[in-house]
């Protein structure tokens, strides 16, 4: 007679045994595990990982340094080149009738309050929008202050006109230009009653000690505003690793959508579901563009906060209606990285009475506080116990 499997599932010294799966189980786990390492080899295409056939120490070291290409400060990998492809894009879509308004799409994000909410749309589409992050009063408070400076800088023959015809203004710097400015960049309460939900979030995006690379008001009237696609991270040399390097924020002191100018953006193309960059040789951007829900204008109402992934795909939209579009934008990095952004100059002269009026976080985020004298980790000759 056959014997019964009697496997005792105990050991008196580990506890139970583990249980042997049915074949069922172990082919469902092995699935899980192949689908994992599919997502992480995913995750690391970017990266070479193996060195190509052929490649060996000796024949790095005689080719030399090879991956600047002697005209971008960064290097040749860096994302202009990918870039170059939507030369004009925006603007066919655009005349073609093309762009959609974001509400159109019942997935993308809406404006809210709710973080976790507000996390997701952000991992998911490389955006979102805080809603009532300002409040009317807050937004009339900011629009008051930057009409007169703008009309002042205009005034001065000093005014930035960023379309044809002065048909859109930038006014440089805030920071230096109104404490209602400079409160809303540090996120106070006072200025925005959603800045501390914004700061939360930057903070996850960012890390702690995020800097601030600039903060500028634009103004855009009927028939300005469009901006070739790009990214706000493209100086940086690719392959990008799994993060942004940072995030532009658009406090919207008007209403955004197609005809009132709002930002176009591409969903999605800031990344895949594994977290690997779309802005590597082999990813077809283009179709990106083409595909669904493709290119958008947001759809957001005055007072909220646009918060967007650095890698996300996007340009200033052109606006049709009557009137004018004012926001505030900022944009920020994580701690140790310089502003990349073209008007990102507050930091380079800034006036003794309006460095005074500057609070600490603010003068860390533009990095102007007075440099420690003490060398952080050396050793001090004065201090004694630390010669024996
Ligand atoms: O103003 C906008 O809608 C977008 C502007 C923008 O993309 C930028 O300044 O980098
Ligand atoms: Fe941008």
């Amino acid at each position: 007679m056959k014997k019964k499997n009697r496997q005792d599932k105990n050991s008196s010294t580990s506890g139970p045994l583990p249980v042997v799966a049915s074949q069922d189980e172990t082919i469902a786990n092995l699935r899980d595990e192949v689908a994992q390492l599919r997502e992480e080899l995913e995750q690391l295409r970017g990266y070479q990982t193996e060195p190509a056939f052929g490649t060996t120490w000796q024949t790095e070291m005689d080719q030399g340094i090879v991956y600047t290409d002697g005209h971008s400060p960064t290097s040749s990998m860096s994302a202009g080149r990918l870039l170059k492809q939507f030369s004009g894009l925006s603007k066919e879509r655009m005349k073609s009738g093309q762009i959609r308004d974001s509400r159109d799409f019942d997935y993308l994000p809406n404006p809210s309050s709710d973080e976790e909410q507000l996390e997701a749309d952000f991992v998911r589409w490389g955006y979102c929008l805080v809603k009532d992050a300002m409040s009317p009063d807050q937004v009339r408070t900011q629009v008051d202050r930057l009409i007169d400076q703008a009309a002042a800088e205009r005034r001065l023959n000093v005014g930035m006109m960023t379309s044809a015809n002065d048909r859109a203004q930038l006014v440089n710097n805030l920071v230096l230009k109104g404490s209602v400015f400079r409160d809303a960049v540090e996120f106070k309460e006072l200025a925005a009653q959603g800045g501390p939900t914004v700061d939360r979030l930057l903070t996850k995006i960012m890390g702690e000690g995020f800097g601030l690379g600039c903060a500028h008001g634009s103004i855009v009237h009927t028939g300005g505003g469009l901006q070739e696609l790009h990214i706000d991270q493209g100086g940086m040399p690719l392959p990008y690793p799994p993060f942004p390097f940072g995030s532009l924020i658009i406090w919207c002191y008007t209403d955004f959508d197609l005809a009132n100018g709002g930002t176009y953006v591409v969903p999605g193309s800031h990344r895949n579901a594994s977290g690997a960059t779309s802005f590597q040789d082999g990813t077809d951007l283009l179709q990106l563009v083409n595909g669904e829900p493709g290119l958008v204008a947001v759809c957001a109402p005055s007072g909220t906060c646009i918060l967007t992934d650095t890698r996300i795909l996007h340009c200033g939209g052109r606006r049709t209606a009557q009137g004018t579009r004012y926001a505030m934008r900022c944009h920020y990095n994580r701690h140790f990285i310089r502003p990349l952004h073209e008007q990102s100059t507050a930091n380079l002269h800034v006036p003794d009475h309006v460095y005074d009026e500057l609070s600490d976080r603010l003068k860390r985020m533009m990095g102007i506080t007075v440099n420690n004298q003490t060398p952080v980790g050396e050793l001090s000759a004065n201090d004694e116990s630390d010669l024996n």
